[in-house]
């Protein structure tokens, strides 16, 4: 009977205009979607996957390597084909992958549930090569805080971090010297986006370093490119590019001043020197590997990739 009576009292008071109603309910209507907001922002980190974004010319086999990474768990036991038939990618499209957390280096076919091993998940983002569509992909690159958008990410809303980058390059195609200039220019685009990106940090706090691998691919084709010529072909077609990018701008009647602050810009690597090479873009924190293989075929497999890439996530 006391219970009920404290209760109606309760209520009766709660429904009586008081100061002291009026303050919590006012305090509740302010605080509550500010208490929720916080609750919600701290949480979000945890379910956005780290990402990376696979770039390359068309015929790379970027789509194939996907496929293969994505079916890899299934493919050990007896499925036809490991990777699916491909075609021109048109639109960005990603994958929910996981390492072994614990060793990088296990196989992508392992399935780590079976492994009972610690599983680290992460989005491969597969892009299309067609130098049209190159620009969207590129962009993601230049923010201090490179991230994949939602769009590109199946979860709405949720922004994805870039934690690497994989290049991928037809080394058989490289190796007949025409695919390499527009592979190059490609190439180019994408270190000077990482260039800028490091430039443009703001105040001390500097952007996180960007690995990146060029991924020479089909490696089991005899008149494949070695990866060390892929590495150094690139290398000489790359000062090749920025020699002449900035011959054009002396041309074009650009000052010495304005080319001087152009430089800044468009210089692809640190110093002055001829000679172009990967090393000189750890100066921007752009840590460049070069490793050989092949997603089909009679070749060294894509274990070192999926190892390259197990290790950054
Ligand atoms: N021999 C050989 N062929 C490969 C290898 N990887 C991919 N290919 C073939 O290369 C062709 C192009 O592969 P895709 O994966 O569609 O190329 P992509 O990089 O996605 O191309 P875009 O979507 O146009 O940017 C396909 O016919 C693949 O079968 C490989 O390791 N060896
Ligand atoms: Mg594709």
């Amino acid at each position: 009977m006391s219970l009920q009576q404290t209760l109606k009292d309760l209520f009766e008071a709660s429904l009586t205009p008081s100061p002291t109603v009026i303050l919590f309910g006012l305090a509740f209507c302010l605080l509550a979607p500010i208490l929720l907001h916080f609750l919600y922002s701290t949480a979000t980190p945890y379910t956005t996957l780290p990402s990376v974004l696979l770039l390359g010319p068309p015929g790379a086999g970027k789509t194939t390597l996907t496929t293969l990474f994505e079916r890899g768990p299934q493919q050990s036991s007896s499925s036809s084909s490991p990777v699916a038939k491909t075609h021109t990618s048109q639109v960005p499209s990603s994958v929910e992958l996981s390492v072994n957390s614990d060793d990088p280096s296990t196989s992508y076919k392992t399935n780590l549930d079976d492994e009972g091993a610690t599983a680290k998940k992460f989005l491969l983002v597969d892009t299309p090569g067609h130098p049209k569509l190159r620009a969207q992909s590129i962009a993601h690159l230049t923010s201090a805080e490179p991230t994949i958008k939602s769009s590109l990410v199946s979860d709405g809303g949720a922004k994805s971090k870039i934690k690497a980058v994989v290049f991928m390059v037809d080394a058989a195609a490289l190796a007949d010297g025409d695919a390499l200039p527009s592979t190059a220019e490609y190439l180019y685009d994408i270190l000077l986006r990482l260039q800028k990106r490091f430039h443009s940090r703001n105040g001390s706090r500097a952007p996180a370093s960007m690995p990146v691998l060029v991924a020479a691919n089909k490696l089991d084709l005899f008149t494949a490119l070695p990866a060390a010529l892929v590495k150094s072909n690139l290398e000489a077609e790359l000062g090749r590019i920025r020699v002449a990018r900035s011959k054009g701008l002396l041309d074009s009647g650009v000052g010495q001043d304005e080319l001087a602050a152009n430089e800044e810009g468009d210089w692809l690597g640190g110093d002055g020197s001829e000679k172009f090479s990967f090393a000189q873009m750890m100066e921007f924190d752009v840590d460049i590997d070069v490793i050989g293989g092949s997603v089909i075929g009679d070749g060294p497999g894509a274990e070192k990739w999926w190892k390259w890439i197990g290790e950054r996530v």
